[in-house]
């Protein structure tokens, strides 16, 4: 049997026609089913529905052989423990530092607000610039409007969010896509099973991996 992890969302609508491309179509859709174990036509494989940042930690436990996962997701993780061989270029976005428009920058210290602390802290470091970063869960967009932090790091799609709060994108800080990540272990000991579906997936994504 092979476990795939995958969270609810745009990362399981946008996966569908991949995973039905690789032979993999779920019997129930976890919209309208309460199961967080979802069964396919293909008799050795399941789906686990989890929160997309618990992804990683399945995967890397073994509770699940793969997982699908945004490369935002496993950077915060830090995916040492998995491997990560396909970009399955899909629930794309791009990780951009944002502040009020027409702010001008800090006088003082730097202050970030963002969900993404280990992301932000290494690109602050990389440019050489001094900044605090302050851990937040959620609603990153409210932070510069209250004085809470001078810009935040977020993910940006359409740039709706942003412009609804009153903010505007500055810098690009990476392109985001989600990955097929793999266990360790089932690499080792799946390793016929596991190595079909990438290459079945790599085929379905068009790339040449
Ligand atoms: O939502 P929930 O709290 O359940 O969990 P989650 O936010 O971790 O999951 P989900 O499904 O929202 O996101 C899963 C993955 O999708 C992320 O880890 C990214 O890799 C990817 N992804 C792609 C995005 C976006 N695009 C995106 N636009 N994740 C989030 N957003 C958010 C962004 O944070 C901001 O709030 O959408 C808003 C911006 O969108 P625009 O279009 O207004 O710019
Ligand atoms: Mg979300």
């Amino acid at each position: 049997m092979l476990t795939l992890a995958v969270s609810k969302g745009r990362i399981y609508e946008e996966a569908l026609p991949l995973l039905a491309a690789a032979g993999v179509r779920p019997t129930l859709d976890p919209d309208k089913s309460r199961k967080l174990i979802i069964p396919t036509d293909r008799e050795d494989m399941q789906l686990l529905i989890v929160r997309a940042t618990d992804v990683p930690t399945y995967v890397e436990y073994g509770a699940a052989d793969l997982g699908i996962a945004g490369k935002d997701v496993l950077l915060e993780y830090g995916a040492e423990g998995l491997y990560e061989p396909l970009d399955l270029k899909i629930a794309r976005c791009r990780m951009m530092t944002a502040a009020r428009v027409g702010s001008s920058p800090a006088r003082r210290r730097l202050r970030v607000a963002t969900k993404y602390v280990r992301s932000a802290h290494d690109y602050f470091a990389r440019r050489g610039i001094q900044a605090d970063i302050i851990k937040l869960y959620g609603s990153m967009e409210l932070a510069p409007l209250v004085g809470l932090a001078d810009c935040i790091v977020d993910l940006v799609d359409t740039g709706n969010t942003l412009k609804a709060n009153g903010l505007e994108p500055r810098e690009l800080i990476m392109e985001v896509s989600s990955r097929l990540v793999v266990n360790k272990a089932s690499m080792k000991m799946k390793h016929g099973a596991v190595c079909a579906l990438i290459e079945q997936l790599s085929v379905a994504v068009g790339g040449e991996e």
